[in-house]
């Protein structure tokens, strides 16, 4: 680099200003032209200079400083080591995982009814600001399971956890199953709307939520399923969650007895990174050696 930049100067000083001089002469007459010359002279003259001193100045730079570059090259590559490898490992060691209690409700939900039945509750997780992951879980008892709709709202996070499981052409009334235990999680292996049987008691068990935000009315097995659970990721898990549940077909009733959540969460990115960037300015403190400061 620095004898790419001497050649530089050296056929900047030599062309440049001789270009100069050659269109002085090209425009006017001889005294245009001379006039023009002495200034090519004068200029390379002064280029010149200033080529060798840059070159000086590298070749001086490159002997002197080449020892101390070196070893802050090396102390710069420790602390961005050290940086990397904390920022990889922050977020394992700082996730908290919260069990929340079993949330008693014991209510029947209003049969065919839009207007349905809403819980709301406070969750606070001290010094955790962005979710990862919940999982939720419901106990139903009697009723019909194929009536069931039941969604999970939290800040600008929303979740359809039933809508008419087991609902169908083939099947309009959804699955004839009585009450449910049933954990919720993205991660299970069976979706709840395909997987839950037609008929039988109650159903237990893990599922992926239903995810379904068609109409309840017209819900089938085929429609997309945009409302997950991961839907809640990165959101502040503190504040009010609300479980809305509706009843959408006439006859039979179903009582919600409890609900519960867990969530995992991490603290605020922000905060890891200060406390990340603090650590590591630290250590490449004690990584320097007394002479190689300013
Ligand atoms: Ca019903």
């Amino acid at each position: 680099m620095k004898s790419f930049l001497c050649f530089l100067s050296a056929t900047f000083a030599s062309s440049r200003f001789n270009l100069f001089a050659s269109s002085s002469r090209a425009a006017g007459g001889k005294w245009v032209t001379r006039r023009g010359g002495l200034r090519s002279a004068l200029a390379n003259e002064m280029m010149k200079k200033f080529a060798a001193r840059i070159c000086f100045c590298s070749t001086r730079s490159r002997a002197h400083r080449s020892a101390p570059l070196l070893g802050r090259a090396l102390s710069r590559s420790l602390f961005l080591g050290v940086l990397g490898v904390l920022a990889v490992n922050s977020s394992s060691f700082a996730a908290t995982i919260w069990n929340g209690p079993t949330w008693t409700v014991s209510t029947a939900i209003p049969d065919n009814d839009d207007v349905g039945f809403t819980d709301t509750r406070n969750v606070s997780i001290p010094g955790m600001t962005e979710i990862v992951s919940v999982t939720v879980n419901l106990n139903f008892s009697g009723g019909w399971n194929g009536d069931l709709y039941v969604y999970l709202v939290h800040g600008s996070g929303f979740s359809v956890l039933l809508n008419r499981p087991g609902r169908s052409t083939g099947a309009p009334d959804g699955s004839a199953t009585v009450g449910m235990d049933i954990t919720f999680d993205d991660g299970a292996f069976s979706d709840i709307h395909t997987a839950i049987p037609m008929s039988g008691g109650s159903v237990n068990g893990i599922y992926q939520p239903d995810g379904r935000t068609t109409d309840p009315l017209v819900v089938l097995n085929t429609d997309a399923r945009p409302a997950m659970l991961s839907n809640f990721i990165g959101i502040d898990p503190n504040g009010l969650w609300t479980l809305f549940v509706a009843d959408q077909s006439a006859g039979e009733t179903s009582t919600l007895q409890s609900w519960s959540m867990s969530i995992t969460a991490v603290p605020e990115p922000g905060v890891a990174a200060f406390a990340i960037l603090g650590s590591g300015l630290l250590l490449r403190r004690r990584s320097k050696s007394p002479t190689s400061g300013h």
